[in-house]
């Protein structure tokens, strides 16, 4: 089982995944030719030569971007509790002060300053944890980097490791105050021992910062799923489904697919209920933007987050409940079962759930609400609790069902 062994993570359930970097200047298209896929590989699908590529470095000039205000919106607005921002994605440009490499945000562009640190900053005066991405494997601007769909034989990949990975990691865990986090990604080719070199350095300098399941050979301290990919079934231990609101991760400007705030709520409440946290993606324009249409739904997915943390957040996995409800999602806490409410009802019919109840409440307002303990006709047991008027059209809330015993008696079905 993964243990992170760090409670924050265990309790955080929602954070903010950033990607930025070069590819965000061309935002989908190089040369008239778009990219039909996800806009960071843009310079792996288009067959970019490095030398191309490292000229959009002379354009970036973020002007508009604020830190700040990202970070303030994530933790008061989206109720985000950490971020995770790319220092370096495959493209292989750090988006902060590297010295071992001058390919970095503050030496090779016109912006010269450290997005990474601004981000930091911002994150210690929220009070966000912090995290970055570094591509740990794969890096197409060095030759001994690795690169997907590509030969990779007879590239140096440990020189890579020593002269580039390394000396980055080790800036990254000095010169950024704490690093929670670390989301390694694509480990194709690390063998065991590379993995491990990578490990001891980090916890070596920085023993609670955990690692992603992506390390390489599974030596991570939690499972990452695959992209968008929600386990079906409750797992157990920490783990977490990185994820976009589009279908990008990096700024693609043809794409708008924004999924529906109503998707990402129930998707949130699917891997909380499964004991996950949601990490999900923003993709900055080449001037710092969030596209507007990708900040209409996290504020809006926000309004639910922060209207019903006492339901989300610090809450564990839920045990398996027989039925598939379309309306309906479940989180605990000891002694207490959410059930969050995500289609219009008259009342809640919690059926096969055998508990003493003590009370029932919403959880916006703590308001008591009438509820009744006993047996449907066909003898199975049920909690059903009346829902006031106003909310009889309503949808996206959470009721409390405070029991009086520790956890949820899901009975099993029987002929
Ligand atoms: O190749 C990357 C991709 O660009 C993006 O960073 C995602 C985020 O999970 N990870 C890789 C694909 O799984």
């Amino acid at each position: 089982m993964n243990d992170t062994k760090q409670q924050w993570f265990k309790d955080a359930k929602y954070g903010l995944f950033i990607h930025w970097g070069l590819y965000a200047l061309l935002a989908g298209e190089y040369k008239g030719q778009k990219t039909d896929r996800i806009a960071e590989w843009i310079m792996n699908y288009l067959n970019i030569p490095v030398e191309e590529y490292r000229k959009l470095a002379a354009d970036f000039n973020p002007v508009d971007f604020n830190a700040d205000e990202i970070v303030r919106k994530a933790k008061e607005d989206w109720g985000m509790k950490y971020l995770v921002f790319t220092s370096k994605h495959h493209e292989g440009f750090a988006m902060y002060n590297s010295p071992c490499n001058d390919y970095n945000v503050v030496k090779a562009t016109p912006y010269g300053k450290d997005i990474l640190k601004q981000f930091r900053d911002a994150c210690t005066k929220y009070d966000m944890k912090f995290g970055f991405y570094y591509s740990q494997a794969q890096d197409w601007d060095d030759p001994d980097g690795f690169m997907h769909t590509r030969d990779n034989s007879g590239k140096n990949f440990q020189r890579y490791l020593d002269e580039k990975c390394k000396p980055q990691l080790r800036e990254l865990l000095t010169n950024y105050g704490e690093i929670s986090l670390i989301w390694f990604d694509t480990p194709m080719g690390i063998s065991i021992e590379q993995t491990q070199e990578l490990i001891d350095l980090v916890k070596g300098i920085q023993p609670n910062c955990i690692l992603n399941g992506r390390t390489g050979n599974h030596m991570g301290d939690y499972m990452t799923t695959g992209d968008n990919f929600i386990p079906r079934l409750p797992y157990e231990g920490d783990w977490e489904v990185p994820a976009t609101v589009n279908d990008t991760w990096g700024f693609n400007k043809f794409d708008n697919n924004w999924k529906n705030p109503d998707d990402i709520i129930r998707m949130l409440l699917k891997i909380s209920s499964r004991g996950g946290n949601y990490l999900l993606n923003i993709g900055p324009d080449a001037l710092g933007n969030v596209p507007q249409g990708c900040v209409d739904v996290l504020d809006e997915v926000g309004r639910y987050v922060n209207d019903n943390s006492e339901a989300i957040f610090g809450t564990k996995r839920v045990g398996l409940y027989p039925y598939e409800l379309e309306w309906a999602q479940f989180t605990q806490k000891d002694y207490k079962l959410y059930v969050h409410i995500l289609q219009p009802r008259l009342r809640v019919e919690l059926l096969n759930v055998a508990n003493n109840v003590k009370e029932v409440y919403l959880v916006k307002d703590h308001s008591p609400l009438p509820y009744m303990v006993g047996k449907v006709c066909e003898g199975d047991s049920v909690i059903e609790v009346e829902l006031p008027k106003e909310l009889h059209e309503k949808k996206n809330y959470a009721i409390c069902v405070e029991m009086e015993e520790k956890e949820p008696i899901f009975e099993d079905l029987k002929g």
